[in-house]
């Protein structure tokens, strides 16, 4: 039978399950990306488990979030994980190197093969022919340890791309027009497979700018085919020999269906303080802007940078502004150089910063009181640039850069009667420099390799098993679409604690509702009730472990977004959602809900679940694997695959 490509990958690394949407099926990894961020968390968990060395293909940890040393304490972090990425076999790429997911793309990526990053743009690597999936730091520390990935069999979506883009539009336009078609909520549970006859016109690293964001769409992940496009970019990257042609075969099918023309799209923009908030940019054209970024996990490639350099050279940024230029990497930072767009960013005023996340993780960069932001970023959830009431919008870097020059929101395609079009090419050959990547060494060496652990790493909590009854107050009731960057938010103040989960847990819903974290500590155990897509955004644990360390057992909601979901029951924390959406509408804070017989309803494999709050008794769903039945029992994973047997009880655990 006719096979789409994500089925045909996801077919040859099945382990467990049939391939029908919805139920849960495990996949063999082959690669692994840990960031700083997520990865301080998922190194101790994987140290947990007692397992000498990582047990799947390439294993690489990248430090590229916490780049900002405002005291001991991201410095400590980054030295236990390149200590701790010796001992155990991982790659590590020293802070400066670039973001993971465009590092990874340049030196490691594989078409073909499967990855599980514990970051949700781990979905980059689409742009490698990969099956790059994002999940929290304990689903990837369990699968270094050599389990498979279980996750709910996705539906795939089928994209046809026709044509090709107009000069002055490019692949970021192309995500933004999915995002402005289907929401932040259309890709949850599929894979996004593009194909048809404009594929070709896109780049490896083009590709990888529409499968990041194929996050904010919510979806699994996205993927493209492995074609000449990657052959180059491999060739390019001295590499060739990696690549693997790999496609759709003729005449498959695919579950859903949707065709862009390439040549239809025009330039996009993402108001704030959502990615789906898309309009033209002619729509908003003359607003006055305040700052530009370019770069970090989005359009921080080769391409990208210097289209901006070309359209600055020459020119100056508009006077009263501030532009900004993030490196995707140092490769693609020496490479900009090498091309001679280095001295044209300078001239035109612009700031040249490190390779790594910078603002897109308010790591530094936030911009002023009521000051508009235009960034090439992923994600403008509201106050992530670490400035409260932020106004960011999210563009492609042809658009920041026509902003930048004058100072004002503007379309790109004006740009035309100033210049020509500069349409740049990716070199034939990119300079490789792997000296900022520290290889394994081999196991006798690393055995011998001292773990250095500094005092901002606190052991992991203790967590109880479900009890038989939960009487839980709801400490908060939020809205819709809640993003885990409002549940935890990120940013320079609160990122250095994300080794120190008592001290994390203060700055759980705190741009909401500054009193949570008394009343939740005050008010064990809490429930917290949530509406559609609850949890969306990153795949940072933090958000369900910090939570949980504040005695939150239980989050009642109208659905919730994938990785959210699977790091709630990660620790212990019951997913429910309502039977009946309206049932939200009734509950407010401070309400005392009681289920009793939790532990026996989840032991008998129950899926509805009775909630009674006062007089009244409403329903929810308990939709999870038998395998989660079993985590949420024991309290959270890590105490189901520390107990006895837990990892017999996994054929294919320690492959
Ligand atoms: C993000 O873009 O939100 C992050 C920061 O990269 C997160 C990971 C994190 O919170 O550390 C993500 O996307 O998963």
């Amino acid at each position: 039978m006719a096979r789409n490509l994500a089925m045909k990958i996801i077919e040859a690394h099945l382990l467990e399950g049939e391939l029908v949407p919805g139920s849960e099926i495990a996949l063999k990894i082959d690669h692994c990306l840990l960031q700083d961020a997520t990865g301080t968390m998922a190194m101790l968990e994987f140290m947990a488990m007692g397992v000498e060395r990582v047990r799947v293909e390439l294993a690489a940890q990248y430090i590229d979030h916490n780049l900002l040393q405002t005291d001991n304490r991201n410095a400590d972090d980054h030295i236990f994980l390149m200590t701790a990425g010796e001992r155990f076999g991982l790659h590590v790429s020293k802070p400066g190197n670039g973001v993971s997911h465009q590092v990874h793309l340049e030196r490691f990526g594989v078409p073909g093969k499967t990855m599980l990053g514990a970051d949700s743009h781990t979905t980059s690597a689409a742009g490698m022919g990969m099956i790059a999936i994002g999940a929290g730091g304990l689903d990837v520390a369990l699968a270094m340890a050599g389990h498979p990935f279980r996750l709910p069999c996705p539906k795939i979506w089928g994209v046809k791309l026709i044509g090709r883009l107009s000069p002055w539009v490019s692949a970021k336009d192309v995500v933004l027009e999915m995002l402005r078609r289907h929401t932040v909520k259309g890709g949850v549970g599929k894979v996004i497979e593009y194909y048809g006859p404009g594929v070709e016109t896109l780049s490896a690293t083009d590709r990888a700018i529409i499968g990041n964001m194929g996050a904010e769409l919510g979806a699994t992940t996205s993927i493209f085919p492995s074609d000449s496009r990657t052959r180059e970019f491999l060739v390019a990257q001295g590499r060739g020999d990696a690549w693997v042609e790999l496609s759709a075969d003729p005449g498959c099918e695919y579950d859903e269906y949707e065709e862009i023309d390439l040549s239809q799209v025009e330039p996009l923009i993402a108001c704030p303080s959502s990615p789906d908030n898309v309009v033209p940019v002619r729509e908003i054209a003359g607003l006055k802007v305040d700052q530009v970024i370019v770069g970090s996990s989005a359009n921080s490639a080769y391409r990208d940078l210097m289209t901006v350099c070309r359209i600055l050279d020459g020119r100056r940024v508009a006077r009263h502004l501030s532009f900004h230029v993030n490196p995707g990497s140092r490769q693609v930072l020496e490479n900009v150089a090498d091309g001679g767009g280095i001295m044209m960013l300078l001239l035109a005023g612009a700031q040249i910063h490190q390779s790594g996340c910078l603002g897109c993780i308010g790591m530094g960069q936030a911009p002023g009181t009521d000051q508009v932001s235009l960034r090439t970023f992923p994600r403008n959830f509201p106050g992530r640039s670490g400035t409260r009431g932020d106004r960011v919008y999210l563009c492609s870097p042809e658009t920041a850069a026509a902003s930048g020059l004058f100072g004002v929101v503007t379309d790109p395609r004006e740009l035309g009667k100033l210049m020509e079009w500069p349409d740049v090419r990716n070199p034939d050959r990119y300079v490789v420099d792997d000296s900022s990547i520290i290889f394994p060494l081999p196991a006798e060496e690393a055995n011998r390799v001292e773990i250095v652990t500094g005092p901002n790493i606190v052991p992991f909590p203790d967590f109880s098993e479900m009890p038989e009854n939960i009487s839980a107050e709801v400490i908060i009731k939020v809205g819709e679409n809640i993003s885990t960057d409002a549940i935890m938010p990120a940013g320079n103040k609160v990122l250095p604690f994300r080794s120190n989960i008592p001290a994390i847990s203060k700055f759980v819903f705190e741009q909401l509702d500054p009193e949570f974290h008394s009343r939740a500590m005050a008010n064990q155990p809490g429930a917290v009730i949530g509406g559609e897509n609850y949890g969306q955004g990153s795949s940072r644990e933090h958000a369900a472990l910090a939570p949980r360390y504040l005695g939150i057992r239980v989050k009642i909601a109208k659905g919730f977004a994938r990785i959210h979901k699977a790091n709630l029951i990660n620790f212990g924390i019951l997913p429910l959602v309502f039977k009946d959406p309206a049932d939200y509408d009734l509950l407010k804070q401070g309400d005392r809900l009681l289920i009793p017989h939790i532990r026996t309803m989840i032991v008998r494999g129950a899926t509805v679940i009775p909630v009674e709050v006062g007089e009244r008794t409403f329903l929810t769903i308990l939709d999870v694997s038998d395998r989660q039945r079993r985590e949420l029992l024991s309290g959270g994973t890590l105490n189901y695959v520390r107990s006895a047997g837990a990892w017999e009880d996994d054929p294919h655990g320690c492959l």
